[in-house]
């Protein structure tokens, strides 16, 4: 496999302005005809015209109307003859959809016809130059059996469409935005749509549908309330409107990803689109909302303007996500509903990005190099590629970063550009901010991979009341990048007194006096002077999480416990509490003894539970400990046992110590009435569930069986999913005897509902392990009617879930989970590679583990790079962890 580095990038030959084509469907043999218009780039050197191809059967190659030479070499058609003038390219070739598996290309899922293009899916279907900086206007006729395919959709508006004989028909369409391939779409297949038409503040009328299969239609309700929302939300944030008379977004249940934003016609993997509240929770009606918002946002940044090359994929990833969040923050309303949203993505950055990022696969937010793009949609380059975005705004306010993005789209509509591209306009509209006095030093969180560490130490003269505060930063080799320069960090902050009131900030040689300051750490130390402290304060550091690292700020429990009762900020709030978790969890994981938890921490923990003013979801989140991946981040050597039994001590003990509390906690936090999913009520929802989760395990080991018992009573009688869910997960994790009678129920319930017993799988994939029965339930599962490698969701419920999400399973002394994970990788790699890819992952921080897991995992990790015939996907994990 060859590495595409980022400094080797040149310019396309040619241009494709305009590509017009016929597809002839066909589930075995599908004939694509594709007539394009090319153009010499002038600033090129002269040479063939080189297409990418993909298992493709080339039948036509026109130039002018005339047969022309080519050769195919690899993947790619030459035509070393192509004029120097404006020509005519007409190709025809075969492809097989109903053998794709891949799910790459164009392939049939449940007997209709989906694309996938993105980042190199395109190739799969036609010759092309298959990359981001070649854009052109598409014309496309779809061809197809009318009773079978009865919807024929793709990018942009409808032109024509009608019979061609007695059983087949035609639609053609035309995007008149120019757009990169990897942006085609088409859809064919019985499919039903919801519609409605809205116009928009410019007062433009627009048609919104959602195409699902037939007996769905009633799950796409919140899809098309959260899409209109998303229109709402971009012209009033951004200013930013729909730019196609239609918009479409279609559910498919065989998907690699979440879902694909191709111009006017978004593709959706039905868990990221589909809801009822009988059949998703909470988290899934959440999920739907910032996906359906992410796809369209995409139509700005991403599609209007779009990356030069995929090492720039952040520059419409990264921004993208960060534009999903800020949405989910403004629906989410109240303050604490914000930071409750704020919470939750920076836990799943601790839980994915960290650990990518001391690992083998650690990359920049802009990598240097890969071999299979599909490898790097990654953590880094999505959530990192976020927090980066999210530190332009702290440096230079929410309103010049407004006045940035407008200037973005003043200079690059229509074009395919670069993160410097984007960080020049968003600097260069704030002329003298903190970001434009330092953007080429800000620029080093595109090109320097790894987590930065930061300390901060304070010492009080309590004589001159002043707080001086060392700042001191360090961010540690990854592969790669031995040494790494000082990282701009901007670090919010507060200072509190003892008792929790707020101090004002005034930094010595300002006269600036506020309650909230943001410092930007440029070098590798620094210190900052605050005057007029009238007593010794405690800090509140990072507030907000306004940079993505590693904060060691050294406070005590004592001053733990005042942030935790007394933060205005309610991030930082929380923060505490995990730290105080963190703090116990570690010290019994390094000293090798039994964690034992304190009556201060226990006590800390129950005021929040009772607190009269905090909300039920921040409760939750407060008394969720800190996720397992996030901890052994802290360790130099990790040992998945050690740390799972130390948060399972400190689960059991604190359902123990808070009995009559999380009683209270879930009578208060019922709810009458229908559902909906607003904050109030899903976060009432969710407390009730930890609540009853913990009430189970307790009586699990106190002998009570009336728990269990009202946990079954309720799974039986829940209204909605979240709830249903809750309940058997409660008893589930906890092992109860009414498991089993509640996992065939559930199943016998929801057996004709993918999506749902796609969660069945996914919880017993994670189920915690005991005496090694949850691993043997999944081998188990393998064996399930229901089970399948071919359906990436259902993939990913048992065997990712198992893999990733449950450490104490996986990592087995006599090594089973790896070689588990070993058969299901090459499994995986003969029918999808991108999926193989993604479980391939699993290995990345093998080097960290303590013995016996780290020989074993290595042997795994071999057995895979054993195999001669490995995906460039897979190869490119395997070849990374070996390094
Ligand atoms: N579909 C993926 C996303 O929206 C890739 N663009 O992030
Ligand atoms: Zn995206």
């Amino acid at each position: 496999t060859t590495l595409i580095r980022r400094e080797d990038y040149q310019a396309p030959a040619f241009w494709i302005r305009t590509v017009d084509l016929t597809f002839d469907l066909d589930p075995a043999k599908t004939l694509v005809t594709a007539k394009m218009q090319i153009a010499r780039n002038s600033a090129v050197a002269h040479g063939p015209l080189r297409l990418h191809g993909e298992e493709l059967n080339l039948l036509r190659c026109l130039i002018n109307g005339e047969s022309v030479s080519f050769r195919q070499e690899g993947a790619e058609l030459i035509i070393d003859n192509a004029p120097d003038a404006d020509f005519a390219l007409e190709l025809r070739n075969t492809c097989a959809p109903e053998k794709n598996t891949t799910l790459s290309g164009l392939y049939t899922s449940g007997g209709s016809f989906f694309t996938q293009c993105e980042a190199e899916g395109f190739r799969r279907i036609c010759y092309f130059l298959d990359r981001p900086d070649v854009m052109a206007v598409y014309t496309v006729t779809l061809r197809a059996d009318k009773a079978k395919y009865p919807v024929l959709l793709s990018n942009g508006n409808l032109l024509e469409s009608g019979d061609l004989d007695a059983t087949r028909h035609f639609a053609k369409w035309h995007d008149p935005f120019p757009k990169p391939s990897y942006l085609f779409a088409l859809v064919a297949g019985d499919l039903v749509a919801r519609e409605q038409r809205v116009r928009t503040r410019a007062g433009k009328d627009h048609l919104l549908q959602v195409y699902v299969r037939r007996g769905d239609l009633e799950k796409t309700e919140h899809a098309m309330n959260s899409l209109i929302a998303s229109m709402v939300w971009d012209e009033a944030r951004f200013k930013l409107p729909l730019d196609l008379e239609r918009f479409m977004v279609v559910g498919v249940s065989d998907f690699n990803m979440g879902a694909m934003e191709n111009k006017g016609l978004n593709i959706f993997n039905t868990s990221a689109l589909l809801a009822s509240p009988a059949t998703a929770t909470d988290t899934d009606f959440n999920r739907i909302e910032s996906i359906v918002a992410h796809e369209y946002f995409h139509n700005w940044t991403g599609n209007r303007v779009t990356c030069r090359d995929w090492f720039q994929l952040s520059l419409k990833e990264g921004l993208t996500v960060f534009r999903d969040q800020e949405f989910s923050m403004d629906m989410a309303g109240s303050p604490s509903a914000r930071a409750v949203c704020r919470i939750a993505d920076v836990r799943q950055l601790r839980a994915a990005q960290f650990p990518e990022d001391s690992g083998a696969m650690a990359h920049p937010v802009r990598p240097d190099s890969y071999s299979e793009i599909n490898n790097f949609y990654t953590a880094t380059v999505y959530d990192k590629g976020s927090e980066v975005v999210r530190m332009y705004q702290t440096l230079v306010g929410r309103a010049g970063f407004e006045k940035g993005m407008s200037l973005y789209f003043e200079r690059h509509d229509g074009q395919a550009v670069t993160c410097d591209d984007f960080a020049q306009a968003i600097a260069d509209a704030n002329p003298g901010s903190a970001l434009s006095l330092r953007l080429e030093a800000f620029k080093r969180w595109y090109s320097q991979a790894g987590t930065p560490r930061l300390q901060a130490r304070g010492v009080y003269d309590a004589a001159a009341q002043t707080y001086t505060l060392s700042l001191t930063q360090h961010n540690p080799a990854s592969p790669g990048q031995e040494h790494k320069l000082p990282q701009v960090i901007p670090v919010a902050l507060g200072l509190l007194s003892e008792q929790g009131q707020v101090l004002p900030l005034q930094l010595q040689g300002s006269t600036e006096v506020s309650n909230e300051q943001v410092l930007v750490l440029e070098e590798a130390q620094q210190s900052f002077v605050f005057v007029g402290v009238a007593s010794e304060p405690v800090p509140s550091l990072l507030r907000g999480f306004s940079a993505p690292v590693l904060l060691d700020d050294g406070l005590t429990d004592a001053q733990l416990l005042v942030l935790l009762q007394h933060d205005v900020d309610a991030f930082n709030r929380w923060e505490a509490g995990q730290r105080l978790a963190l703090n116990r969890i570690l010290a019994a994981v390094r000293s090798g003894t039994p964690l034992q938890l304190d009556g201060a921490f226990i006590q800390a923990m129950r005021a929040v539970l009772r607190h009269p003013e905090l909300d039920a979801a921040f409760k939750e989140i407060a008394l969720t400990l800190p996720g397992e991946a996030y901890i052994a981040e802290q360790l130099a050597v990790v040992d998945p046992q050690a740390i799972h039994a130390a948060v399972e001590a400190a689960q059991v003990q604190l359902a123990a110590a808070l009995r009559e509390d999380w009683i209270t906690a879930f009578e208060a936090n019922q709810i009458q009435g229908g559902y909906t999913p607003d904050p109030v009520s899903s976060g009432k929802r969710a407390l009730a569930n930890l609540a009853l989760s913990m009430l189970v395990l307790d009586a699990q080991k106190s002998g009570d069986t009336v728990w269990p018992g009202r946990a079954y009573q309720r799974f039986k009688d829940a209204g909605n999913m979240t709830e249903r869910l809750g309940a058997l997960a409660a008893l589930v994790n906890a092992h109860a005897e009414l498991a089993e009678a509640a996992l065939a129920r559930f199943h016998e319930l929801f057996k004709d509902d993918a999506l749902v017993i796609d969660k069945w799988f996914a919880l017993q994939g994670r189920t915690p392990e005991k005496d090694g029965r949850s691993f043997a339930r999944v081998r188990q599962l393998l064996q399930h009617p229901d089970f399948t490698l071919k359906n990436p969701n259902r993939a990913r419920s048992l065997i990712f879930s198992l893999c990733m999400f449950n450490p104490a399973a996986f990592h087995r002394a006599d090594a089973a989970g790896y070689v588990f994970w070993a058969e299901q990788v090459l499994a995986l790699d003969a029918i999808n590679p991108q999926v193989a890819g993604r479980l391939a992952r699993v290995m990345d921080r093998w080097n960290v583990l303590a013995e016996p897991y780290r020989s074993a995992a290595l042997l795994a990790v071999q057995r895979v790079a054993a195999k001669p015939d490995l995906s460039p996907d897979v190869r490119e994990i395997i070849t990374r962890a070996l390094a």
